[in-house]
């Protein structure tokens, strides 16, 4: 059904592979537009509980795809700006957990893919870089802002500036990933975090997500009020009355769907 992805269901978690690897899996319109489809349908999929997102072969995303690029005039620029940035938006604010399993260059796009994921974790032969100003260009998919409020205002402008590569246990220093594994490691550690985390109930973890993302864009007060109203609606959950009942009668909880 696709043509640049891979997608497959296995008990809840559903695994997605951007497979251009020829290519390095560089983000072109059509991969996007997969990207955008398969999440949509991720997104009102009851049977996926969590979501792994990795790359074929040597790279995760080595960026957006230059020669595609080189050739688009301002008005295809925007339109694969509004693409990309919608992709990366629904990665970010799906209410399922969304895990970058990055198994080689995460670079430009690709390094803002990752970060637009809930949590990444990295192979020890991953490389992370924000190399668009050496093309003449800035990140264009978020990367300015997400970098930013993931690692500090000073190395974000430090990578960006100097479009340095990094590898993974400096990506792990600098909080740029959440875990490093062997690289034969790598799919079935993401699986364990994937399956930990659809374990828990899954209303507590899409609201768990919500004010995570949206909170931190508030000052303090507007984001505990937020998170006020977001644990509301997990208190009222019949999640929450399994959760706590099983706790008291000291069984493993059973959670509804959603
Ligand atoms: N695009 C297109 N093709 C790519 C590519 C890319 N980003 N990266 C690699 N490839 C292709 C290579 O051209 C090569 O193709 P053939 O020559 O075989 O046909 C093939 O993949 C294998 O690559 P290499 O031969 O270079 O492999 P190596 O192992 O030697 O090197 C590498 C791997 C990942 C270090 C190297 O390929 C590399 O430096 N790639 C480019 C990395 C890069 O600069 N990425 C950032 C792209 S800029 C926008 C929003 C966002 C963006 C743009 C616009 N709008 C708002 C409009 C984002 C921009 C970017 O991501």
């Amino acid at each position: 059904m696709y043509e640049n992805i891979k997608f497959e269901v296995n008990e809840g978690i559903g695994t997605v592979t951007i497979n251009r690897p020829k290519a390095m899996n560089a983000l072109n319109m059509d991969v996007l537009t997969e990207l955008y489809d398969v999440f949509t349908k991720i997104e009102s999929d009851d049977e996926v509980k969590a979501v792994i997102l990795t790359g074929e072969g040597k790279a995760f995303v080595a960026g957006a795809d230059i020669a595609q690029m080189h050739k688009l005039n301002p008005i295809g620029g925007r339109q694969m700006m509004m693409l990309g940035h919608k992709v990366m938006n629904l990665i970010e604010n799906i209410e399922k957990p969304v895990i970058a399993a990055v198994n080689g260059f995460a670079l430009g796009g690709g390094c803002e893919l990752a970060m637009a994921c809930d949590i990444r974790i990295a192979s020890e032969k991953a490389k992370f870089g924000q190399p668009e100003v050496g093309l003449g260009i800035i990140p264009g998919f978020g990367g300015t802002q997400r970098l930013a409020r993931l690692v500090g205002k000073g190395m974000a402008k430090y990578l960006i500036m100097t479009a340095e590569m990094i590898g993974a246990d400096e990506a792990y220093r600098i909080g740029l990933c959440e875990k490093v594994a062997a690289p034969e490691e790598l799919l079935s550690v993401a699986e364990k975090v994937a399956r930990t985390i659809a374990s828990k109930a899954p209303i507590a973890i899409a609201t768990a997500k919500t004010a995570i993302n949206n909170g931190f864009d508030m000052d303090m007060k507007s984001a505990s009020k937020f998170e006020i109203e977001t644990f509301t609606a997990a208190f009222s959950s019949e999640d929450k009355t399994e959760g706590m009942g099983a706790f008291l009668e000291k069984r493993a909880p059973e959670f509804k769907n959603r």
